[in-house]
């Protein structure tokens, strides 16, 4: 899969900047698309073309002859539905199409809200029901869906990486279970890349946090392990919470605590959860 060319979605946002800097040091041939100008000098073998993801013609051209399409466009936050729908459903549906045609395996920058609905006393498995916390978290869920769907029918391979909180440190008692440092991001994205096979696999994308909520997924297919940790933050950051009852109840935060509106369920509801 290496020799073919990367092309990396969304990267001029944060994560695709950081994942520019590192595969291109690894010796990828990438290139780069975002509706926003790439800000940082473009690295040696890596080209850039400003283009919007609900392009689909845009999207086909740029994956030609592409080994790999990692997918980390589209709106990242917690937005009003009609906000989501066009970046993060069709232009999803044009990563796959544009994948299908090449053959290329396709990484999906998916997120900890697609199962952002089930408490913080859970501990979860790759394959637990998704619980999305938004219109973000559901089109992330739709996503790995679609992984599904393109693996099942077409034979089309993905990663479907479930980001908790991918920050340069830490910032709050919750990133002590759901963060992801960017060199444990940037060495699970290459290995992604660089795996033999994959077919349709889920990874959990944190560090090696010991107050972790996630358990078992498919990181055995690709040789990944987390390198670091935010247990090293924890004298600092251990009381930091939001007052929130909603956003510290649940693993998504504060995205769960966004217009909740649902009455608080009594304790001998038999559908209470
Ligand atoms: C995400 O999916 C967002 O992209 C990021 O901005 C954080 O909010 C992160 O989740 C998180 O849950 O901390």
């Amino acid at each position: 899969m290496t020799t073919r060319p990367v092309l990396l979605t969304g990267a001029s946002g944060a994560l695709g900047r950081q994942l520019t800097r590192a595969l291109a040091a690894e010796g990828l041939t990438l290139r780069l698309t975002d509706i926003a100008p790439f800000p940082d000098p473009i690295p040696e073998g890596a080209s850039f073309t400003r283009a919007d993801i609900e392009d689909g013609v845009a999207i086909l051209r740029l994956a030609e002859g592409c080994g790999t399409i990692l997918h980390f466009g589209g709106v990242s936050v917690e937005r009003p539905f009609e906000e989501v729908i066009g970046p993060n459903i069709r232009g999803l549906y044009h990563v796959y199409e544009a994948a299908r045609r090449e053959g290329a395996r396709v990484v999906f920058a998916s997120s900890n809200h697609a199962i952002g609905f089930h408490e913080r006393e859970e501990t979860l498995d790759a394959d637990c029901q998704f619980r999305p916390d938004g219109y973000y978290g559901l089109a992330k869920a739709y996503g790995e869906l679609m992984g599904r769907l393109y693996w099942d029918k077409h034979g089309v391979e993905n990663v479907n990486l479930r980001i908790g909180s991918s920050f340069p440190e830490p910032i709050d008692a919750r990133m002590l279970s759901t963060w992801l440092s960017y060199a444990d991001l940037c060495r699970l994205v290459l290995r992604c890349t660089l795996a033999e096979r994959t077919g349709h696999a889920v990874i959990w994308g944190a560090s090696d946090n010991s107050r972790t909520w996630w358990r078992r997924d498919h990181r055995g297919r690709i040789g990944w392990a987390p390198a670091d940790t935010a247990d090293v933050f924890a004298g600092q950051l251990a009381g930091k919470v939001s007052g929130n009852p909603v956003a510290e109840r649940y693993q998504g935060g504060g995205f769960c605590a966004m217009e909740y509106s649902r009455k608080a369920p009594s304790p001998s509801d038999p559908l209470a959860d």
